[in-house]
């Protein structure tokens, strides 16, 4: 195994690493215990270029370099706090930090139970299977007597509830998806609401060693295949293709224009219908106005739209007489009422009949991440076990202001009445709700409500701004680790690169100090340090695969996989989602109440909500160019994934910040609404509406629908006034802006993809940005 302080100390100058990030497998060329090059895998086709936010990141000034307690914590003790963001840290030794939060977590598990700790903790943290930062803290906070968890992600939160009840799971249709080579052999139409953008390929949960997303799409074309991308972005898809750009929001009234022109022209296959599906003549009665009195036809959809009903009918034809794909990316489904677009959607491929034929039916995510159209390896994943939680409170994982803000409080999820605990600390490791979280004013007023915030994070974030305990992680560079996933080929081992930074530990050296002065130490590390740890985990997956007759290779002993880096493992090639119930539906049932596609849902209908019906239906939400908000704040705001990092993480890194304009996140804008305000390209703007403000960089681009401009997330979260709550953000976060409501009473998932706001010249005096800058930290008197 490779000595951290021996490689990193300048010993081997230009020595490399085996690496995994997010974004792609790399090798991290060290010199005086900094990365200065992050080399793409030679095996990767289309590497992304986020890899070069890496070099300079182990030492930026914005790393935690010790434990810190807030000081008006440490003065007063636990309680609720305005203090945080604006409040000064003390810098505490790890045998005192280790004290102070072993005493706290007793005292609370003691005072209030342990469902007053909110363990939830959502974020991507960084590649590794052991020392992934969320199951190091569900393991640690179970073993310590459970938590208050959350369900579900931001990146799913709709699709995580809604398509378990329409096709009996939601993971398969990404880690079962139909393969990429099956899509470019095979598909005639892809017809892509969100498109297929590239930038979003470039990332996966775990890492991976490939990128042949552009390849797959370029291959389709060449073979005479077509793209038609319905999107407000027109760079949603690269290279050429067909761009119909509709009002944001209007998906679900397109998606059921379509099925109306199927049904009325008798394209729809009946005999799919009727053997694999249940519930469609209801739809149908919805389609053709039986039951609300609204016919769905082109024209109506060309009104919500803006889209030629004519363009419609003929897409619609077009769909039925060819080998059709249906996708739908996950930015449709993070938006209110986004349960209705992926049901939409397979509901129209379903009505097309080709479901379960290769190159045909139905996508979800494509163009999202990397894993949708990769082949799955058969192997399960090398694993920390988690062990049970005790408490049985959770929240839907985008309810956390109202978790801190309604205690006691009771709300509809997923046909049940559940209710918000009190809590009273919350344990942070892995994630940044200042990236992730909406409506950053109600957040911030939440998180004054804790007696106790606990973050671990490598950097300074705004989450570890308003921590009151302040635990200091190394970086997945700083430590050895295994990577791989569950579609892709490659296990990966993650070679220590660097000495540990400063006062920094491994999130699992901060947890079994902890573990072992709450008593429990044995338990959480069974007696293995974290080089045993990893051969453990190595050595229970290798079984897997040497117990596989048709495995490609013989993973080698642990030591030798160490020196190459990685192993090969088989992948399921050439897959097509649903191939086996379409086969064979009687033994290969889905699993929904019928073992069929609900397109009703019995289930959902008895639930009896308003905003979320049995079967897929128009909602006009209240984001969006046709509501009367939009009198207000005329623009609909695209807060989409960024191009040039993954979320907030190495926001500070070369390809984010050449992205910058004057320092601050860039906005696009059509030159049309651009020179209504008299705004040029590169000018600063505060993008503003009733929840905050934020300013951001001008950039003019025909490429978007008039009326819609985009800002990325991922701006350091940077309040002119960091004592405000409702403070301008200098930096360009448009979390500031977005609404914190539920997708429905479903799912209660996240919905920040959409806003709508106004735009305006800014031409104050431009303040700096210090949302890298750590807090005041001052030295602890005895
Ligand atoms: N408006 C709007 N908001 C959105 C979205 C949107 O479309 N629009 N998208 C949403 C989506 S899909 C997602 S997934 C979320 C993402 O939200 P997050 O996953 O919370 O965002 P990240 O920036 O990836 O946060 C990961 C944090 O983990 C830290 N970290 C890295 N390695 C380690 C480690 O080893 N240990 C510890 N303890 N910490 C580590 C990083 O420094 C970083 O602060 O954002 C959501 N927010
Ligand atoms: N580079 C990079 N890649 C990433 C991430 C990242 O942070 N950076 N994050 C990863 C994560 S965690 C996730 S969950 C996925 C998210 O994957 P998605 O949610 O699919 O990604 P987005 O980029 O937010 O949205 C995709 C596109 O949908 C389009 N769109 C937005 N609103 C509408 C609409 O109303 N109708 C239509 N038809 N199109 C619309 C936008 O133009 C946008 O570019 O991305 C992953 N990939
Ligand atoms: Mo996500």
């Amino acid at each position: 195994m490779t000595d951290p302080a021996e490689a990193g100390g300048g010993a081997l100058p230009g020595a490399r690493f085996s690496q995994m990030a997010h974004w792609g497998m790399y090798s991290a060329e060290v010199r005086d215990g900094e990365v200065v090059a992050a080399h793409p895998f030679a095996g990767d086709s289309d590497p992304s270029p986020i890899l070069q936010n890496i070099p300079g990141s182990v030492r930026h000034r914005s790393r935690i370099a010790g434990p810190a307690i807030r000081r008006g914590w440490l003065e007063h003790g636990p309680g609720p706090s305005s203090d945080r963001g604006s409040d000064e840290y003390v810098a505490v030794s790890w045998d005192e930090l280790t004290e102070l939060l072993a005493t706290e977590l007793k005292r609370v598990a003691e005072r209030h139970g342990n469902r007053a700790i909110f363990g939830g903790s959502y974020g991507w943290s960084a590649p590794g299977r052991f020392h992934h930062a969320q199951s190091q803290v569900h393991r640690f906070l179970k073993m310590f007597g459970g938590y208050t968890r959350s369900v579900h992600s931001y990146s799913l939160g709709a699709t995580g509830v809604i398509m378990p009840r329409v096709v009996g799971a939601h993971w398969k249709l990404f880690a079962r998806s139909t393969n990429w080579d099956v899509i470019a052999r095979e598909t005639d139409l892809l017809v892509s609401f969100g498109g297929v953008p590239l930038k979003n390929t470039g990332v996966n949960d775990g890492g991976t060693s490939d990128h042949p997303t552009r390849s797959a799409l370029d291959r389709m074309r060449e073979r005479g295949g077509r793209i038609v991308s319905i999107s407000p972005l027109r760079d949603d898809v690269h290279g050429e293709h067909e761009w119909l750009a509709p009002r944001p929001g209007s998906d679900v009234a397109i998606m059921l224009a379509l099925a109306y022109v199927l049904a009325r022209e008798d394209l729809a296959d009946r005999g799919f219908l009727d053997r694999y599906c249940t519930g469609y003549d209801k739809f149908e009665d919805y389609l053709f106005g039986r039951t609300d009195g609204v016919v769905k036809t082109p024209e109506w959809a060309a009104d919500l739209s803006g889209l030629p009903a004519g363009t419609l009918v003929d897409l619609a034809r077009r769909m039925a007489s060819g080998r059709t794909l249906i996708s739908v990316t996950w930015s449709l489904q993070r938006v209110r009422h986004g349960e209705q677009a992926p049901w939409a959607g397979i509901t129209l491929a379903a009505m097309l009949g080709q479901i379960g034929i290769p190159g045909g039916g139905f996508g979800h995510g494509y163009g999202s991440m990397n894993e949708p159209g990769r082949a799955p390896v058969p192997y399960p994943l090398p694993t920390l076990f988690q062990g049970n939680n005790e408490v049985d409170d959770f929240i839907p994982v985008a309810a956390i202001s109202d978790l801190l803000l309604h205690p006691g409080e009771e709300f509809d999820y997923d046909g049940r009445r559940l209710t918000f605990p009190d809590t009273r600390l919350v344990y942070w490791a892995g994630g940044n709700p200042f990236h992730h979280h909406q409506h950053l004013a109600r957040l911030r007023r939440a998180l004054t409500r804790p007696d106790t915030i606990v973050v671990h994070d490598p950097y300074w974030t705004q989450m570890a701004k308003h921590a009151d305990i302040v635990v200091p992680s190394t970086t997945a560079l700083e430590r050895d680790d295994l990577s791989c996933t569950r579609n892709d080929p490659l296990l990966v081992a993650m070679q220590a690169a660097t000495p540990r930074f400063a006062g920094a530990r491994d999130d699992y050296d901060t947890f079994s100090a902890l573990a072992h002065r709450l008593g429990f130490g044995e338990r959480f590390t069974e007696g293995r340090t974290s080089a045993e740890w990893l051969e453990h985990l190595y050595a229970q997956w290798r079984g897997y695969v040497l117990a596989d007759d048709r495995r490609i290779e013989d993973p080698p002993p642990f030591a030798e996989f160490w020196r190459r880096g990685h192993v090969r493992m088989r992948t399921e090639d050439d897959l097509t989602l649903f191939e086996e119930f379409r086969a064979d539906p009687e033994n290969n049932p889905l699993r929904t109440p019928s073992g069929r596609i609900e397109i009703f849902s019995a289930d959902i209908d008895s639930f009896g909500y308003d905003d979320c019906g049995g079967h897929p239906t128009w909602y006009e939400p209240e984001e969006w160019l046709g509501s009367e908000r939009a009198q207000q704040f005329p623009l609909h705001l695209i807060a989409n994934q960024p191009k040039s990092r993954l979320h907030s993480q190495l926001d500070h890194g070369a390809t984010s910040q050449k992205s910058k304009i004057h320092g601050r996140e860039p906005i696009r804008i059509h030159p049309g609404d651009a020179a209504g305000r008299g705004i040029s390209h590169g000018d600063v703007v505060r993008v503003h509406n009733d929840r905050g403000s934020c300013l951001a960089g001008a950039v003019l681009d025909d490429g978007l629908l008039r009326g819609v401009v985009q800002l990325a997330t991922g701006a350091w979260y940077d309040p002119l006034d960091p004592a405000d709550p409702d403070s301008m953000c200098v930096h360009g976060n448009p979390n500031v802006l977005t609404p914190d409501t539920g997708t429905s009473s479903l799912a209660q998932g996240c919905t920040g993809q959409h806003v709508l706001v106004e735009i305006e010249r800014f031409d104050g005096e431009l303040p700096p940005v210090r949302a890298y800058d750590p807090p005041t930290i001052l030295p602890r008197r005895p």
